[in-house]
């Protein structure tokens, strides 16, 4: 069984458990984490003066760069023999960013997507198909111990291989459905194809990872039959679980039990007012091997104020906006310009001047990924065998860099159009295509 009365708590009472736990994170962190102590002895704070929640506005933040610079495990508050799982995403540099659970936190990740699931009506009478990659990306593992402590039998498919999916779900009798919402698309549009939505025994989806519009909602709801929910996460947080939509479809109710959410202007660093859209800070309050405290994700956000509906009392969040870096999600894989100019400049060397433009589109419902590159005019041959084997040799870097495959164009020199400000090296064309 999983704790899923927690999600109705009076907020006083709620308000309590934060500061407790609040309180406790500092003090460990503190301890432990020689990043946190020296910020917050540059600011003069002390643990103890933690002493209202309030006071969470005067601590330091923390950011995915410090995740670099303590690479791997610098940031971790235990011991590494205590910690008994690590995740990892993609970073800037092209280094990973590792994060790291003990027992208790799998356990209390699992107590979260748990709570999700209930929240959106599986029992343990369901069979939970999980679609999301498993392996050090967090999604796959994440809701698979959600599922099983509910008591639904699993299916831990993780991604690909479409028509075995498809399969899977008919004759396994999958009734819920996890993974990213542009593959729930995709799935969706399969079966249309294969004339087989009246044997799916589908009735939720659960999908994120990425952003995803109302328009695509309606779509995969359409096409695979189903109730499709938006759950939302990250790695430095947590993973999947962070935050969940109910069966309100208004929102996703933060876990608020586990994690403080704050919205901040991203350039003052103010707190805003209750509403306002801005930046999402997270800070852990039960984690223990890697607790985050005032985590900058980037994400733009709005927290919803208003009670729900559904009478859960923890706050719910609006779906992110953007983001105030240049993170792109590229068929669910955070992909940042920085790593492909860095595979470019590796690989090609003076072949190529340093214009270059990435161009992301959406066909059939998924991501399309080009990049053009700028030959260099000692380069510049009209020896097709030579242009292709350079692009092949950036085409399999890039894959071993960033996990996913890109196209690649060598283009003549002087052909990128040139930007009197900053460069325009994303061409981004997907915005409000399903
Ligand atoms: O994407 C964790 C996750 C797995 C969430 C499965 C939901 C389901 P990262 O790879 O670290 O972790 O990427 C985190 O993805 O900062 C957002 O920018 C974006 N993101 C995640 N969920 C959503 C969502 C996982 N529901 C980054 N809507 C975050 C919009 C999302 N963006």
């Amino acid at each position: 069984m999983n704790n899923k009365d927690i999600d109705f708590l009076p907020r006083e009472q709620l308000r309590a458990l934060q500061l407790e736990r609040l309180q406790d994170t500092v003090r460990r962190s503190y301890e432990k984490v020689e990043c946190f102590r020296r910020r917050m002895d540059e600011k003069g704070l002390k643990p103890s003066d933690v002493k209202d929640l309030k006071d969470l506005a005067r601590l330091p933040f923390s950011y995915k760069q410090d995740l670099r610079d303590y690479y791997p495990y610098g940031l971790f508050a235990v011991p590494l023999d205590e910690v008994v799982r690590v995740h990892a995403s993609s970073g800037t540099t092209g280094k990973r960013i590792v994060v790291g659970y003990t027992q208790n936190d799998l356990e209390m990740w699992a107590d979260t997507t748990a709570r999700m699931l209930t929240s959106l009506g599986v029992t343990e009478k369901d069979v939970v198909q999980v679609s999301f990659g498993y392996g050090l990306f967090t999604g796959g593992f994440g809701l698979h111990a959600g599922a099983e402590k509910v008591g639904a039998t699993v299916i831990p498919m993780s991604s690909g291989n479409t028509p075995l999916q498809i399969q899977t779900m008919i004759d396994f009798g999958a009734t819920v459905l996890c993974c990213t919402p542009s593959y729930a698309m995709y799935m969706a549009e399969e079966v249309g194809k294969m004339g087989v939505k009246d044997q799916l025994s589908l009735k939720v989806g659960i999908f994120g990872a990425e952003p995803w519009s109302e328009n695509m909602r309606h779509k995969i709801e359409e096409g695979l039959g189903i109730k499709a929910y938006d759950i939302y996460g990250l790695s430095e947080v947590l993973g999947p679980g962070v935050s969940c939509e109910c069966q309100a479809q208004a929102g996703m109710h933060v876990r608020e039990d586990y994690f403080i959410a704050e919205i901040i202007d991203p350039e003052t660093q103010e707190v805003l007012p209750e509403g306002s859209e801005g930046e999402l800070v997270f800070t852990s309050l039960a984690k223990e091997a890697f607790p985050v405290i005032r985590y900058r994700t980037r994400d733009i956000c709005r927290l919803i104020p208003e009670m729900c509906p559904c009478g859960r009392t923890h706050l719910r969040m609006a779906k992110p906006q953007g983001r105030t870096d240049d993170m792109m999600i590229i068929r669910g894989v955070n992909v940042f310009p920085s790593q492909i100019e860095e595979v470019l400049l590796r690989v090609c060397g003076d072949k190529i001047t340093p214009n270059y433009q990435i161009v992301l589109d959406r066909v059939n419902h998924n991501d399309t990924f080009d990049i053009n590159v700028e030959m260099s005019p000692s380069f510049f041959t009209d020896d097709i065998k030579s242009i292709e084997c350079l692009e092949r040799n950036i085409v399999e870097s890039l894959r071993s860099a960033l996990g996913i495959g890109a196209k690649v164009h060598l283009v003549n020199p002087n052909s990128i159009v040139r930007s009197e400000g900053k460069a325009k090296r994303v061409l981004d064309l997907r915005k409000d295509k399903i």
